[in-house]
């Protein structure tokens, strides 16, 4: 038995005895079904590796004693306790996802239609080839530079279709590690909370820029520009490329120049994360205005792409990275890396959503109800957020100066509410929120504007 267990055990380590293998192997135990045991690949899998299971959980309470308890997510754990909460005013303003005026979750029409478009022609649910949906890859791309951008004419950018936004980032941050090893990633302070996530995992160095100014509530223009300036020559800069997580604050098109300007002038390497198209200012073009702008100085560059906002798609996991190269050339053999780099990670990406973006994009009906409903929901959460300046200015006998908030763009507002003052909200008021004083204006509704401009109010004023 003992040497059974040996020879198993060091063969491969983790080869053979994956987490989840183990869990089966226990589930299984005494009622091992057919064709659980005719698993011949998996050497662990068999009578005696069976043995060895129970031999280990009698022996031993766990083999993850080691394992400590995660801290929820700052972002996603907001709505785990969210759901755990029964009073009946909640307000879910944590993650950014869309709700109706109703504060349900909203499919659009045009999804609907893309996916009856699905059935109708029977579509199958082959594998799709580790690049993605080809006919979804070209409309992304197009999309984003636009049809006749000369990037796209010359096949000079290499798109793969990745898992939405985050695992398009990822997969780009392990072609940093994999071919700049050392280079260092430059992030706005604040920034999204998972770009630290993605580029810690990654192995990718990072350190942060000034972006935002607490006492403008705007933009710290010459601190972004010093930093940028500062950073060692050749490291990548991640920009938002519209609608910035968590401020809602973007650099003019004047900025934007001066920026690519530095990046330019240091051989950085621009990476655009694009989560919003389209959801910040209700105009595709309009929000990648940024992304074209470097993107006609010849420079190469990075874009990850969601279209969990824009087309609602959030659990279909749809997006893409976009490397724009000086050649075609270079662009196949980019492509041909990220390949590399996700066959091991997850093989190759869900075809689903990827099917609903090119049959909504690829049809010109579809692609201007897409248009309209985009417009629709952008024109909802700039209607909150005027209700909401108005509210505030109402309830708010201080003097306070609440217009920052209609500046803000996308669909979150950076309230300026300090940790304990967000806490403050939900604790007294049930409002969920994350801890950095971001509220999403797409989780909230016309009627709910009062109740939350007395909850801001009173969490400005009475906690310090
Ligand atoms: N990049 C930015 C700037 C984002 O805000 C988000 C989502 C993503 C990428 C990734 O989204 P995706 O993977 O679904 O495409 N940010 C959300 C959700 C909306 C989240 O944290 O996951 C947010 O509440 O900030």
């Amino acid at each position: 038995m003992a040497s059974t267990m040996l020879s198993v055990a060091s063969a491969s380590p983790f080869a053979s005895l994956s987490p989840l293998e183990n869990v089966k192997g226990k589930l299984k135990l005494g009622s091992a079904s057919l064709s659980f045991n005719k698993a011949k690949g998996n050497p662990f899998i068999n009578a005696k590796s069976f043995c060895r299971i129970s031999m280990v959980a009698a022996v031993n309470a766990s083999r993850f004693e080691s394992v400590t308890m995660a801290p929820p997510d700052p972002i996603l754990g907001v709505s785990e306790a969210f759901r755990a909460d029964t009073h009946e005013s909640k307000l879910n303003l944590g993650v950014g996802a869309y709700r109706t005026e109703e504060l349900q979750p909203y499919v659009l029409d045009v999804v609907k239609k893309a996916e009856n478009l699905m059935v109708e022609r029977g579509e199958n649910k082959e594998y799709l080839p580790i690049e993605g949906l080809a006919a979804f890859n070209k409309v992304t791309a197009e999309l984003l530079f636009g049809a006749d951008n000369p990037v796209i004419k010359q096949q000079r950018v290499a798109t793969v279709q990745g898992l939405s936004g985050t695992g398009s980032l990822r997969l780009a941050a392990a072609l940093i590690e994999r071919y700049f090893p050392g280079a260092k990633v430059l992030i706005s302070s604040p920034t999204w909370g998972n770009h630290k996530n993605i580029f810690n995992d990654s192995r990718v160095p990072w350190s942060e820029y000034r972006y935002y100014d607490p006492k403008t509530v705007g933009l710290d223009f010459e601190g972004m520009i010093a930093d940028i300036k500062a950073a060692p020559e050749g490291s990548f800069v991640l920009l938002h490329g519209c609608a910035h997580n968590p401020t809602g604050i973007d650099p003019t098109p004047e900025q934007w120049e001066k920026i690519a300007n530095v990046i330019q002038a240091k051989s950085h390497i621009p990476f655009f994360d694009v989560a919003y198209q389209g959801f910040a200012s209700g105009s595709l073009d309009t929000d990648a205005a940024s992304v074209r702008l470097f993107t006609a100085r010849g420079m190469e560059l990075l874009v990850a792409q969601s279209y969990s906002k824009n087309l609602g798609l959030y659990a279909e996991r749809i997006g893409a990275i976009n490397v724009v190269c000086s050649s075609a050339d270079a662009a196949a053999r980019v492509k041909s890396q990220l390949k590399r780099l996700a066959r091991p990670m997850y093989s190759n990406p869900p075809i689903h959503g990827a099917r609903i973006v090119a049959n909504v994009v690829g049809d010109p009906a579809l692609f201007n109800e897409w248009k309209a409903e985009m417009e629709m929901m952008a024109g909802r959460i700039k209607n909150v957020r005027q209700k909401l300046y108005d509210s505030l200015s109402a309830k708010d006998k201080s003097g306070k100066d609440w217009s920052f908030i209609l500046k803000q763009i996308g669909m979150f507002s950076f309230t300026g509410l300090n940790i304990d003052q967000s806490a403050n909200m939900t604790s007294k008021w049930h409002v969920y929120m994350t801890k950095d004083g971001r509220i999403s204006l797409a989780g909230l509704s016309l009627a709910k504007c009062d109740y939350l401009a007395d909850a801001i109010v009173d969490s400005f004023h009475n906690v310090s």
